[in-house]
């Protein structure tokens, strides 16, 4: 393969889960890739940062303030980037509509594309708990939805006090192997449904670790994957159109096999699920 000497040069990148902070981060690849691609507009789809990760043990090794540089650098530069936070970096959820070196913060935005399709734009997590009671919600409806949302999001701050991390529904989806295939299904669509109900075109999300672009019945299913595994990012052309890009080598072609799994404790949730 032929090596590529010019940055491409696109409408709006999307990029999440790099878990910065992790090990498993794929930093070398991401800044090789940021410096071949840029964008008007840049948006973090959460999990950018691993707060969980780094509140246990502090690891930020060079790589890591690499991408930060990196980022803050194409931001003075005018390229617009908004940082949506997700369940590892929801300490900035608390400060949703600031700015800092030229980021800005947003809990969920809606994204006008190029060829006039809205895009809601959320990292996802909150979606977990409907995934795993998808049935029981269906029934009781509405009120129930919503409450279950309510719920999910006061027991992860309640989770945090205490000390546990945020349940992790890929984590989980992962050791489920046999059904992993269902519950990204399952997400996919739940998804799917949020943006219905916001009357957009299409949604872009992250969270599972599980880069695709599909259709779900006239919604536009978009998933930006992550840096820990994939090394995938979405990037909209100038005429609106989109297109997943996976990037796994660095201009110093150091290959990582760093591979590990979120260590979380889900046993009690397991437990519960394991029928
Ligand atoms: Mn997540």
């Amino acid at each position: 393969m032929a090596a590529q000497t010019e940055a491409r040069q696109f409408r709006t990148l999307f990029i999440s889960d790099v878990h910065l902070g992790s090990k498993a981060a794929k930093t070398d690849f991401l800044l090789d890739f940021l410096r071949y691609h840029e964008a008007d507009t840049i948006i973090l789809v959460g999990d950018i940062i691993d707060g969980w990760r780094l509140r246990r043990n502090w690891y930020w090794p060079q790589g890591c303030n690499d991408v930060v540089q990196k980022l803050l650098r194409k931001a003075r530069k005018g390229t617009r980037i908004v940082y949506i936070p997700g369940n590892h970096d929801e300490f900035l959820r608390e400060f949703p509509g600031t700015h800092f070196g030229g980021i800005e913060v947003a809990e969920r935005m809606i994204h006008e594309a190029a060829d006039g399709k809205k895009y809601l734009v959320i990292h996802g997590d909150e979606f977990d708990v409907v995934v795993r009671n998808a049935r029981l919600l269906a029934y009781l409806g509405d009120w129930a939805y919503d409450a279950a949302i309510a719920i999910n999001v006061l027991l992860a701050a309640v989770r945090r006090r205490i000390g546990l991390p945020y349940w992790s529904f890929s984590a989980w989806a992962k050791q489920q192997v046999k059904h992993a295939v269902n519950f990204i299904g399952e997400f996919q669509r739940v998804v799917a449904d949020e943006a219905r109900r916001n009357n957009v075109d299409g949604v872009i999300c992250g969270h599972i670790h599980h880069a695709v672009m599909e259709d779900m019945d006239g919604i536009r299913y978009i998933n930006t994957g992550d840096w820990v595994e994939s090394c995938t990012a979405v990037a909209e052309n100038a005429d609106g159109t989109f297109e997943l890009i996976t990037w796994m080598k660095s201009d110093d072609q150091v290959e990582t096999s760093v591979r590990e799994l979120e260590p979380v404790n889900i046993a009690g949730l397991l437990g519960r699920q394991a029928a």
